[in-house]
């Protein structure tokens, strides 16, 4: 019985922060399709993106985060002339992957440094 409480505390708190996540990325709502897919994180800081190399399921929103103190940086996709607006301190900026393929981006600001990064998707079940 007192397992049972403990046990539905843990979920409650693991849905509400969930949930919390949803709603401050809301503003960038960039391809929503498929709920309940998963999103990952990748760092902006030291002029890299961390990791550099991310492989994901099709279906994963990949959500870059600026953990700068003062430089900005983007996140652009030469193949497909896509990407995010400078993103400054504190900010972030997500995109939904729903085709398979290697996606290389790379900070138009400092491409002159080597800030580059590659995603690459599988299919679901194809991770390793
Ligand atoms: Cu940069």
């Amino acid at each position: 019985m007192h397992k049972w409480l403990l046990t539905l505390g843990a979920s409650l708190l693991i849905g509400g922060a969930a949930q919390a996540e949803t709603n401050e990325s809301s503003d960038v709502g960039d391809g929503q399709a498929g709920g309940g897919s998963e999103t990952v994180v990748v760092e902006m800081f030291d002029y890299s993106y961390h990791p550099a190399e991310q492989e994901v399921e099709i279906g994963t929103t990949v959500r870059w985060v600026s953990m700068e103190k003062r430089t900005s940086h983007d996140v652009y996709f030469p193949d497909a002339d896509f990407g995010s607006p400078r993103l400054f301190p504190e900010e972030s900026w997500e995109h939904t992957f729903d085709e398979a393929g290697t996606y290389d981006y790379y900070c138009q600001p400092h491409e002159n440094r080597n800030m580059q990064g590659v995603i690459r998707v599988v299919e679901v079940g194809d991770k390793e």
